[in-house]
């Protein structure tokens, strides 16, 4: 058993007066919000591939982390070293799941076969832990977009043996996936985009993302594999467009090449403002087509325009997500899942803790606040209110498509005027948004 963190308590709920660092001040694993507990609300999931392989490395200079049970080297045996202070590290927060990438936890080898070896060698530990400490796989994935072979993208490589490539690894991800029990699998773009379109084949690359996910269904149903495909949106970065770029994108390509009823999304919200979109729109979009599985829970920097991932801290944006979540009806398979990364300059292993403490207590807080709005019941009555008109006479007949364009004129022309909008009260709403705050 590793002892990385000795140091830190086991992280328990203080209450909000507490001056305790390592402790939850709103996250109380067992309370219940509308008759359910905080711990099954959120189904919070620890990143493997930011808190244990990240390095806090930036395009200007090399990792500062501090990481005292690391070796320097990418063999096995620090993998499956790492597998268990991973675990210990969770066991600590009071995390219920964990999520990674084939490529995060064991190392790729000089060939695949190798490179499934690894992978075997470091899944045996990860299943020990799991049984060990009760705390579960909420999804797996590949990385298909670090190693030079994937240089054109991965299935929408120009390049077929990528595509073969990336289909074997997909296999086996999903295999070790099944194996570990994990509730979901995701499909994340990568690579699967393009530089400039003067040498892209759009249409076809298109296709064969299609086909390739077309073959990790069929997959799926050969070995068994229970758990909810998701697809995750992002518009750039790596590339300069991705094809999955936000969830009405990803909707229509699913519904265009029939997967609509295989995948489910995965919002993250640092994507959804990279997008141009805010979350609560990335998600309404995904709630309406019965398609919103999982977010992956951070946020951006609003004077930079990339995926910084940080740890969500802001208290209004978590209200707004978890108002859009309470009203679909929470997670089933999905939860809230931290991708997310603490800054360069908190290279401390007890950083790792402050982030995920701010993230679990900003996500709590947002619960709280958004289950005393519904229970005010007054945003909720506005937005009824404000359709009424859908509720009887004209608009009835239109929603159950009883009249025509022939009728409406006939209707219109009685009609004279449009006399009765009403505010829409925007500034008031948000006021009364705020005293929940
Ligand atoms: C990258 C993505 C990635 C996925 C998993 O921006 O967020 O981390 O969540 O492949
Ligand atoms: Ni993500
Ligand atoms: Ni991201």
């Amino acid at each position: 058993m590793p002892q990385a963190f000795s140091k830190i308590p086991k992280i328990s709920y203080d209450g909000p007066s507490s001056r305790k660092d390592l402790s939850f001040k709103q996250y109380n694993p067992d309370e219940l919000v509308e008759g359910k507990t905080m711990k099954d609300h959120f189904r919070f999931s620890v990143t493997y591939w930011h808190t244990f392989r990240g390095q806090l490395s930036d395009m200007f200079g090399v990792g500062t982390a501090v990481r005292p049970w690391e070796d320097g080297s990418n063999s096995v045996g620090m993998a499956q070293k790492r597998a268990r202070v991973a675990f210990e590290f969770m066991e600590k927060l009071g995390v219920p799941y964990y999520a990674f990438h084939d490529r995060d936890v064991a190392p790729e080898g000089r060939n695949l076969k190798e490179s499934n070896r690894n992978l075997d060698s470091v899944v045996k530990v990860l299943k020990q832990e799991q049984k060990r400490t009760g705390i579960k796989l909420l999804w797996g994935t590949a990385c298909l977009f670090a190693h030079p072979r994937y240089v054109h993208g991965a299935s929408t490589s120009c390049n077929a043996d990528a595509f073969a490539y990336a289909a074997a690894q997909v296999k086996k991800a999903m295999e070790v996936t099944h194996e570990l029990g994990g509730e979901g699998y995701v499909f994340w773009g990568g690579r699967e985009g393009y530089s400039t379109l003067l040498n892209t084949n759009l249409k076809r690359e298109m296709d064969h993302l299609a086909a390739f996910l077309h073959m990790a269904v069929d997959y799926k149903k050969k070995i068994g594999f229970k758990g909810q495909f998701y697809i995750e949106p992002k518009p750039k970065e790596p590339t300069k467009h991705q094809y999955d770029s936000d969830a009405a994108a990803c909707l229509n390509f699913l519904r265009e090449y029939d997967l609509l009823k295989h995948f489910k999304l995965n919002l993250e919200t640092n994507h959804a403002t990279l997008a141009g979109h805010t979350m609560q729109h990335e998600l309404e979009v995904a709630i309406a087509a019965d398609a919103l599985g999982s977010i992956d829970a951070n946020m951006g920097d609003i004077l930079l325009g990339w995926d910084t991932d940080q740890f969500p801290t802001d208290i209004y944006l978590a209200a707004q997500v978890m108002l859009s979540i309470l009203r679909m009806g929470g997670f089933t398979t999905g939860g809230t899942n931290f991708d997310a990364k603490v800054r360069r300059e908190s290279f401390e292993p007890e950083d790792l803790f402050h982030g995920h403490i701010a993230g679990m207590d900003t996500f709590a807080r947002g619960l709280k606040i958004a289950a005393a709005i519904r229970k005010d019941g007054r945003i909720g009555d506005f937005l009824k209110q404000r359709y009424a008109s859908w509720d009887s006479g004209i608009g009835e007949k239109i929603e159950k498509r009883k009249v025509g364009f022939k009728e409406l004129e006939t209707y219109a022309l009685k009609l004279g005027e449009v006399r009765t909008n009403k505010s829409g009260r925007q500034e008031w709403l948000e006021s009364l948004f705020n005293q929940f705050v």
